[in-house]
């Protein structure tokens, strides 16, 4: 494992076992990450040192997890210039629609790439940094290959059931 390239960032303790499978992700991969709670709401002030600060501490890439008014991936997307990913989380009464919908309407002019809500989400944005690393990283890239592999060996090759 190399050092934190990743910042997985999450608006609640409540929101890691949603994002657990980014960092699951990443570490099957070999890349090197960090997972905090940080919130556009209720932390403001140490969100954007944290996020000003990333960069020069080697961090490459965001994964930002958040429910509700889910503003965590836009704010951190408005202070960095490295890709962020936002998965929302389905923590309110609206099942993470509301958290969907927040972070993927950004204004145009700052990007925030969104995934799917949840678990699913989480370990797709794990999968997306990793393919953006494997560009140019053969390592990593090589990594992702055996994923699929081992993905694609877990689906028996066989009839599910015959007649
Ligand atoms: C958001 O509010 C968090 O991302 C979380 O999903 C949601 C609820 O937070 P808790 O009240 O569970 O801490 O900021």
């Amino acid at each position: 494992m190399d050092d934190a390239r990743v910042a997985i960032l999450m608006g609640s303790k409540n929101d890691w076992e949603i994002m657990k499978p980014a960092a699951d992700t990443l570490e099957k991969l070999g890349i090197g990450f960090e997972a905090r709670v940080l919130s556009a709401h209720r932390t403001p002030a140490r969100l954007v040192r944290f996020v000003e600060e990333a960069e020069g501490r080697g961090i490459r890439a965001f994964i930002c997890g958040a429910g509700g008014a889910a503003h965590l991936a836009g704010v951190v997307a408005a202070h960095t210039l490295r890709p962020v990913f936002g998965v929302p989380i389905p923590s309110s009464d609206l099942d993470g629609l509301d958290a969907l919908l927040a972070t993927v309407q950004m204004p145009g002019g700052i990007p925030v790439g969104t995934l799917a809500i949840g678990k699913a989400g989480a370990k797709n944005a794990a999968l997306l940094v990793a393919a953006a690393f494997g560009v140019g990283d053969d390592g990593v890239r090589e990594r992702i290959a055996k994923f699929r592999e081992e993905q694609a060996g877990a689906i028996p090759d066989e009839p599910l059931a015959e007649g």
